[in-house]
């Protein structure tokens, strides 16, 4: 059966908690918010896979070597065509950009078409969200990237529901001391 498949650094409990928070100090997402078991920050959108798809990009996705990172969501904004809201780094990590590489390559090489769009890292919050300028958040959130998931996404009635089907850690040798 095929499934509509992203790449994403998934948030912990700490992560969480610290969205929550910053949120909160923002005055909420707006719009129509994400439930916290939802937020993620995609790596790779890959669209719709088949079985053979999916078992090539799990191949794949276990032969990338990246160290553990981390990263700071210190602003939001929306996109003003789908009332997207978001929480985002400011200063994008080199293991960040290493890491979308690494699963746009994944991607190529199990025969899917490349993303020609710019990579935007964020972590939406809201949808039907109103149009707001992008400001500093008033909390940041601290984030350490220890691991990436390949996540199915689907839709029931009250929205998209995630689900991870595999998880690797980060790890820039393929025998870490
Ligand atoms: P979004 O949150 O900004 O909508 C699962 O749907 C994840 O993949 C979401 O993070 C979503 O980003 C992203 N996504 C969905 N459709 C996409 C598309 N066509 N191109 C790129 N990313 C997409």
């Amino acid at each position: 059966m095929s499934e509509r498949l992203f790449f994403a650094l998934v948030p912990g409990e700490a992560e969480r908690d610290a969205i929550h928070r910053a949120l909160e100090a923002a005055g909420g997402p707006g719009g129509r918010p994400m439930p916290r078991q939802n937020w993620h920050l995609t790596l790779r959108f890959l669209g719709t896979v088949e079985p053979d798809g999916r078992a090539c990009l799990e191949r794949a996705a276990a032969r990338i070597r990246v160290a553990p990172f981390a990263l700071t969501l210190d602003r939001q904004g929306s996109w003003r065509g789908p009332g997207v809201a978001w929480l985002a780094p400011s200063a994008i990590p080199t293991h960040l950009t290493a890491l979308n590489a690494a699963s746009e390559a994944a991607a190529l090489a199990c025969g899917l078409a490349a993303d020609e769009r710019p990579y935007r890292p964020h972590v939406t919050v809201a949808r039907k969200a109103p149009a707001r300028d992008t400001t500093e958040l008033p909390e940041a959130v601290p984030w350490k990237a220890t691991a990436f998931s390949l996540m199915a996404s689907r839709r029931d009635s009250r929205g998209a529901v995630y689900r991870e089907l595999a998880r690797w850690p980060l790890a820039n040798t393929a025998f870490p001391a």
